[in-house]
Formats: structure tokens, sequence, C-alpha cells
């Protein structure tokens, strides 16, 4: 069976700690430093009030604050010389405690990412259909062209419309947003803070559509957008091809999008990459019939 995989990404994590902290910063520009004596401290998460102006995480504070005069900086604490991360791994462990709710197959990837697999919950409420009125943050890839709410009627029509193999896979897939729009509301409800999802059949997936629509948004992948959606994505963009792999595509295979990687026989890989990488880029890991196993997700994991 076709897994259903939510990633769930909070957003500007760092400042909703802080702006939770300290409320009179809600809704206004800020960003978290480590600070340094060095031009105003370097940002290591930046609001996105003041991303509207221009600030990104590579400025050093004084910089940001030349764009954005107004912009206020919360500073990451140290203890002995050190950056003390510990309000915000336990507030990343508020968010995993309302998600593990929702599925006892929850991966926390990252200090405020966690994979969730709704696949047995998708399953209980299969025979219900997703309203569009319950899916109100949600965009669907591919669809989106007309406006959101213009796609995603759009893809339940056609979602609903008959029973072969794709429309039960989307299905699922709208199911899996419905208890996606659940699950962030229940964050926001017991933590105060936003976050945004991908919902997919993979990992891989899964992660890719989280970053499309953000922040306070979900994205649903079905697998008919996939191949449209690689035609158009840079290889850097993929988790491990960020660097010098991602490069060596790009150079030694004139390979410029994901999707092009298809093109390209495991022999090929194997003689230009070695056989372990040329397997791990074959290994059907960026199309959706991938072989990844339930237990890949892992149970709740703390760090
Ligand atoms: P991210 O999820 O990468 O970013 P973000 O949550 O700030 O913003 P977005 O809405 O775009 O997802 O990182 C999560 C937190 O991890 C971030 O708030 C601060 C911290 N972090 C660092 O300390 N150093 C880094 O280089 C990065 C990328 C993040």
């Amino acid at each position: 069976m076709e897994r259903v995989i939510a990633l769930v990404d909070m957003d500007c994590f760092y400042v909703q700690v802080e702006q939770r902290l300290q409320p009179e910063y809600k809704g206004k520009p800020c960003a978290v430093v480590q600070y340094k004596k060095w031009k105003g401290g370097s940002i290591i998460a930046v609001g996105y009030e003041a991303r509207a102006c221009g600030v990104n995480r590579n400025m050093w504070g004084d910089e940001a604050k030349k764009l954005c005069p107004d912009i206020h900086f919360f500073r990451v604490p140290e203890v002995r010389g050190k950056a003390d991360l510990t309000k915000f791994r336990d507030a990343g462990k508020e968010v995993i405690n309302v998600l593990s709710r929702f599925s006892n197959c929850v991966e926390r990837a990252s200090i405020d990412e966690a994979y969730i697999d709704l696949t047995e919950e998708v399953k209980r409420r299969m025979d219900k259909r997703a309203q569009k009125e319950l899916l109100q943050n949600t965009h669907i890839v591919g669809f989106d062209k007309e406006g959101r709410l213009e796609g995603l009627e759009s893809w339940l029509d056609s979602v609903y419309e008959g029973d072969d193999f794709n429309n039960i896979q989307d299905k699922k897939l709208a199911v899996g947003a419905l208890i996606s729009e659940e699950m962030r509301a229940a964050v926001y409800e017991e933590t105060g803070f936003r976050c945004s999802a991908g919902i997919a059949h993979n990992k891989m997936l899964a992660k890719l559509s989280c970053g499309i629509n953000k922040p306070n948004k979900q994205t649903v992948l079905p697998y008919g957008s996939v191949q449209g959606l690689f035609s158009t994505l840079p290889v850097r963009k993929i988790r491990n091809l960020g660097g010098k792999l991602g490069e060596s595509l790009v150079e030694e295979l004139n390979v410029e999008f994901i999707g092009d990687l298809v093109k390209f026989p495991l022999t090929e890989l194997q003689n230009n990459f070695g056989d372990k990488t040329g397997e791990q880029l074959m290994k059907s890991q960026w199309f959706p019939h991938h072989n990844e196993k339930s237990a890949d997700i892992g149970e709740y994991e703390e760090f």
C-alpha cells in the first residue's frame, strides 16, 4: 500500500520561540542572531516580516539593520561561551508531543521538523470525502495556476471522479491533507506556533513539497504532478545534491533538472560516480514508486 507521509516544518522557528516569550514583538520584523561584536552578529533565523524587507539568513546583523531599521534582534543565549539551544529544543519537543497524537510513527528530523506517517489514520478515514472547506491552507502542486482555491476544487473533483490507481492514491493524499490541517491547527492551539507541511507518498517528496508554500500553509504533491515538478526542479534543491555531487551531475552529465536523471541507466551513473553513489542516485528515491520501507521512518526519536 502506498504510504501517506507529512513533513511538518516550523516557520522561522527560533523567531517564533522568542516571540512567544516576548509577545510584544509578534507581527514585528525580528531575527535571531548568534551575537558576536563583529558586524552585529550572524543571523540564524529571520521572521517573515523581516524577510519582506529583504533580510535573509546570510546577512550580518548590521546589514539587516540597514535594510530594515525597525528590526528587533533576539540573541541566542550562551552558556560558558557556547550557544544554549535548550529553549528551542524544548519547544520542538512540545510540537512533537502534539504530532504524536496523530500517529504512532513520528520521526523527528531536526530541531523543528518531523515526518509523520499518516497511512493508518488515512485508512481509517477513507470512507469520507475530503471537503474543500476543511482544506483552507492547502495547495496542490500542479493545480495552482488559476489560484489556490480553484486548483484545490479542480483537483478534488478529478480525484473523486473515479476509482483507478491514481484516484485512490490521490484520495489518500486528500485525507492526509485533512489530517495535516488538523495537526497544524492543534500545534497552533496548544503551542502557539505556526508551521507548514508537505503531504506526499514518501519522505523525500513530502520534504520537497513542504518548502513550496510557506509560511502557515501546506502543500500536497500528487503522483501526477511529480514529473512536472521534477522537470523544472534544479538538482541542487534535492537533499544531498546541494554540494559537490550535485555540481558534478550538472558538469559531467549535463543534468540541470532532477527530472533529467531518469534518462541515465544505472551503469552510466555508476561509471561516473562509483557503484554506491550511482545506485543511490538510481534508487528510485527521486521517483514516487520508491522502495522506502515503513520502518524507515522509525519511531519517535528524541535527541
Ligand atoms: P529552518 O527550518 O531551516 O528555518 P526557519 O524555521 O528559521 O525558517 P523557515 O520558515 O524558512 O523554515 O531552521 C530551523 C531553525 O534552526 C531556525 O529557526 C534556526 C536554526 N538554524 C540555525 O541555527 N542555523 C542554521 O544554519 C539554520 C539553517 C537553522
